[in-house]
């Protein structure tokens, strides 16, 4: 018998009931935060003919659930309310952009506008009598051409927005311009596209400053050279980006890499996240100055289990975003309102964790927790030589034939959450350090193959590397732990992985954290903190 009921997290966003999946038109207006959400709220899997739903909070971690904000209703949406962003227009005015399947499924763009914007809840929003505002171009398939970005203003003082979808030079986020946001025409040009790939979804195009963590407001703080733009797509079932310039009067975003987004079928290029993550939306939260991610994170379980347990789907904690001191990657970081869920602070200093050890850190009641752990490896220098150039491995594939069970040098070592007393059920989340001709590599992995006794879950392990040099840096692990999910950071942010796990013994009071190491070579936990976790309110 499964504890279903155990699973349900208990302090990331969700519908009370019934399937979830992308975020839409995330914003901060009035002092309070607003997500709306791709919803079925007749049962716990995706339907096409799909609503908006929306709830309200003032820390980003506790919410209210409003009424729908949209609805299929007229010919325009008729047979499903899909993706779309929020843009602030003058006198911060919130507007909303969506695709709408219209009457003959094709995808068109629709606008709604709050009824009064005077409620700082945004209750009740109106379609635009002027919908659909834009339909399929020529060349662009018309089941393929969806999920509006936010606006920015163009150089001429217009507005511009990207819609992505499948172009016949390839997957595209296609530029649009208007001067009243009712008519819109086409650029001549997209905004940034690849011949290599299929349909994007979800565009998502902002600056970040090149120095400090703050936000950069796309409507009025970007400026050409104090800030690098970040491209992303939806598509593989990955959220790739890449960092670029972007010139307006050219109204063309370059990326810094040529190639743009890595689309090799390994983990080398830049993602936001490693694990299970997609269809992420970003927003400038002026209240903090700061920019903040929200990603959809799905089942690992079947349809059949979905049904069975009336819900299916998560957003993630959501997280600041900046770019890293490097210039090559962002980083993120779970808003740090998450903390005030934290209790029972459990903490330990400069221990040393020996080769093919383990030890308990909690020992009951370990199903919600928050963890910052560092490791230090004194014994570097016996790490495993591997014969291949760094670049020509595959992180996951790595991950995964040197899994947290088969011993190495300095690592496979970190934490194993959701574990049972026996240890027979765990996650493994680990670090591992090679090297690659003359090159220090670390390895991050997600290993979800003993989360569970359940069959018919998906198991995959997930890896990736992390850009520090560990002769010179520690290495760092959050990881957010809520029953069936777990967040992990390496590197203070700079490489994350999502995992959906259903343990059948690590539930409730039976899991257990533990730290464990691998390999041969004692390594040094810096320190560890842990704390439980309290619910959040979602109601
Ligand atoms: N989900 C929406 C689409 C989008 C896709 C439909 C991405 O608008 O392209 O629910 O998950």
């Amino acid at each position: 018998h499964i504890p279903q009921q155990f699973q349900r997290t208990s302090y990331h966003f969700h519908p009370l009931k019934n399937w979830m999946n992308d975020p839409n038109g995330p914003m901060y207006y009035k002092g309070i935060y607003h997500l709306f959400y791709q919803h079925n709220p007749n049962g716990a899997v995706f339907d096409s003919k799909i609503v908006w739903g929306h709830a309200v909070s003032r820390d980003l971690i506790n919410w209210a659930h409003l009424n729908h904000a949209l609805e299929p209703t007229h010919p325009f949406d008729i047979n499903g309310c899909w993706s779309g962003s929020v843009s602030f227009l003058h006198n911060n005015k919130p507007v909303i952009l969506y695709t709408g399947l219209d009457s003959s499924f094709q995808q068109v763009q629709n606008l709604a506008i709050p009824s009064n914007f005077s409620d700082p809840f945004l209750e009740i929003w109106t379609k635009s009598s002027h919908n659909p505002i834009i339909v399929p171009p020529n060349g662009v398939e018309r089941h393929r051409f969806r999920d509006p970005t936010t606006a920015w203003p163009g150089p001429d003082g217009g507005w511009r927005i990207a819609i992505g979808g499948q172009t016949s030079y390839g997957g595209a986020a296609m530029l649009y311009g208007s001067e009243d946001f009712v008519h819109w025409y086409q650029s001549r040009f997209p905004l940034y596209s690849s011949r290599d790939s299929g349909n994007w979804e979800c565009p998502d195009f902002y600056p970040v400053k090149l120095n400090g963590s703050n936000g950069v407001d796309f409507l009025n703080g970007s400026r050409v050279g104090v800030v690098k733009y970040v491209m992303k797509a939806s598509l593989n079932s990955h959220d790739y980006y890449t960092l670029g310039s972007y010139v307006p009067e050219k109204e063309k975003f370059t990326s810094d890499s040529g190639d743009g987004f890595d689309l090799r079928g390994t983990n080398l290029g830049l993602r936001y996240d490693y694990g299970k993550f997609y269809a992420s939306k970003t927003f400038y939260d002026s209240s903090q100055k700061r920019r903040i991610l929200w990603g959809w994170v799905n089942e690992s379980d079947s349809r059949e289990d979905n049904i069975k347990k009336g819900w299916a789907g998560l957003q993630v904690i959501p997280r600041k975003i900046w770019l890293s001191k490097t210039g090559r990657q962002l980083i993120q970081w779970p808003v740090k309102e998450v903390e005030k869920l934290r209790t029972n602070h459990f903490s330990l200093y400069n221990k040393e964790l020996r080769g093919r050890s383990t030890m308990k850190v909690l020992g009951g009641s370990a199903s919600q927790v928050d963890t910052e752990v560092s490791f230090e490896f004194p014994y570097l220098e016996e790490a495993e030589r591997v014969d291949t150039r760094w670049f020509d491995l595959d992180p996951q594939l790595l991950c995964s034939k040197r899994d947290a069970s088969v011993n190495g040098r300095v690592g496979p070592f970190g934490l194993l959450v959701l574990a049972s007393n026996d240890l027979s059920e765990h996650t493994a989340i680990f670090f591992h350090v090679l090297k690659a001709h003359n090159r220090y590599v670390v390895l991050m992995c997600s290993d979800q193959s003993r989360s569970s006794f359940r069959e018919g879950v998906d198991k995959t392990t997930y890896g990736a590397f992390v850009d520090i040099d560990p002769r010179h840096e520690k290495i760092s692990l959050r990881t957010l732990v809520d029953r069936s999910i777990v967040e992990s950071f390496g590197a203070k942010g700079k490489t994350c992985i999502t995992s959906r796990v259903y343990p059948t013994l690590a539930v409730d009071d039976d899991a257990r954290l533990y730290a464990f190491n691998n390999g041969t070579q004692s390594v040094v936990i810096s320190s560890l903190k842990v704390w439980k976790m309290s619910n959040a309110q979602i109601v």
